[in-house]
């Protein structure tokens, strides 16, 4: 289906490149969801319309461009209101989406585990939901004399409530993967590994970097598509030492991820929380690197990651020829530099990331009651269990953890008199 891709801003703001970055990134995405764009139009508003968003003009051209291209679709880089879309949708005659509708998408055709699929299906609920809430308003005042006010309501009210059942379902089914995952951990690892995440921007070349640490240039999914990953992937990799760490390759950030898909995919997410260590891939050779690296670290804040030390590797350095463009990797960041393809770099990022980590683990004690099944149970599946001395006050175990961990488990003992 032929689309037109539409970004609008205020005239106020000064145009910047950011604009039309996001707009190309648009346009890449409409292709990942298997569309054909046809347009790219930037507007820039006095105002916004809070009824179509764009002023009644700039409809009148858009609906005399969509025949002439014969676009089944608009798709707006910002996100629309619930009537907005609607009202574009009845001005226009075609189906008129916004970025977040887009990315949903994309998630929902690209997932292949249960729990990915489970988890966009999640999302697009959500997203229909917040939908359905706001239509309220609009409907009333269109149908409220035909249908009598009445009716509109039970329907919305009916809508809602159907919405709401599913989304209950989903979550908890996929609590109940993302428990089983946990205990799947706990019997695989009786010594458990330290817990690497691999995390960036779409497209900066996260699996190949993980392929390239594991060996294996093929072992996971990696193309030049947004979010080729959806469903994280675990792999063993030697350090330099001799020690083993676990290192998770998980979906991709964008600019502008919808609330609902980072919600629903908190799951997976989370675990990143865990983590002993991140690394932060960059793709060095983008010219938006700066606004990449910006968007990556609002999600992980969104995410409630923080305290988990960052290396930041600055991918493709293969690929970067204007050395401008490589300028943004401020020594503050103390970038490691490598390329995923060719694997120059790689070694001194294992090394690095060998060093972090060793300064991570740190001896505890923690005594819990006896009773507490789940919450000693937790200790032996995410910490180095040591040795456990049953006495009058409960069970004293001296494990190896993270500190975080360690904050984490102490809390969950003193709520566990
Ligand atoms: N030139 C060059 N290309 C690279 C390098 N690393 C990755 N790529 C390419 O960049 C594209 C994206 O790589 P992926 O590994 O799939 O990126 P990703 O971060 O996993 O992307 P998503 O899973 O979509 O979020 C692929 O076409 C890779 O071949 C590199 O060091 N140099
Ligand atoms: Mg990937």
């Amino acid at each position: 289906m032929k689309v037109i891709l539409v970004a609008a801003e205020l005239k106020r703001k000064r145009p910047g490149a950011a604009g039309a970055a996001s707009l190309d990134e648009l346009w890449r995405l409409a292709e990942t969801a298997g569309l054909e764009p046809v347009k790219k139009i930037s507007v820039r508003l006095q105002a916004w319309n809070p009824a179509t968003l764009i002023g009644s003009g700039k409809v009148e051209e858009f609906k005399s461009l969509v025949k002439e291209e014969g676009a089944g679709a608009v798709i707006f880089d910002e996100e629309l209101g619930p009537a907005q879309q609607r009202n574009l949708e009845r001005a226009l005659g075609v189906t008129v989406a916004d970025r977040p509708r887009l990315i949903i998408e994309i998630f929902a055709l690209r997932a292949r585990t249960r729990e990915g699929k489970l988890q966009a299906r999640l999302a697009g609920y959500s997203y229909s939901l917040s939908r359905v809430a706001g239509k309220g308003g609009s409907m009333d005042q269109q149908h409220g004399m035909i249908g009598g006010r009445g009716s509109g309501e039970k329907q919305i009210e009916y809508e809602r409530r159907t919405l709401r059942v599913k989304i209950a379902e989903l979550e908890r089914e996929i609590e109940g993967i993302k428990r089983e995952r946990h205990t799947q951990r706990g019997r695989r690892d009786s010594v458990p590994m330290p817990q690497v995440s691999i995390v960036g921007y779409t497209n900066a070349g996260k699996s190949t970097l993980l392929n390239c640490l594991t060996g294996n240039r093929h072992g996971i999914y990696a193309d030049d598509k947004l979010f080729a990953t959806l469903d994280p992937t675990t792999k063993r990799v030697r350090l330099p030492a001799g020690g083993w760490a676990l290192f998770t390759d998980t979906v991709g950030f964008i600019q502008k991820l919808p609330h609902d898909l980072i919600a629903a995919f908190r799951a997976t997410l989370e675990e990143i929380r865990y983590s002993d260590l991140i690394l932060h891939v960059h793709d060095l050779s983008s010219p938006e690197a700066k606004q990449q690296h910006e968007a990556v670290k609002a999600t992980l804040e969104e995410l409630g990651v923080k305290g988990i030390p960052v290396i930041n590797v600055f991918n493709k350095a293969d690929a970067v020829t204007d050395p401008a463009v490589s300028a943004w990797a401020p020594e503050r960041l103390r970038p490691v530099v490598v390329s995923a393809l060719t694997g120059a770099g790689v070694g001194g990022l294992l090394a690095a990331s060998e060093r972090a980590l060793s300064r991570r683990w740190g001896e505890y004690e923690l005594t819990v009651p006896a009773g507490a099944k789940g919450l000693i149970k937790e200790i032996y599946s995410a910490c180095l269990v040591k040795d456990a001395a049953y006495g009058q006050t409960g069970v004293t175990l001296t494990f190896k953890a993270t500190p975080e961990n360690y904050a984490r488990l102490k809390k969950k003992a003193a709520e566990n008199p």
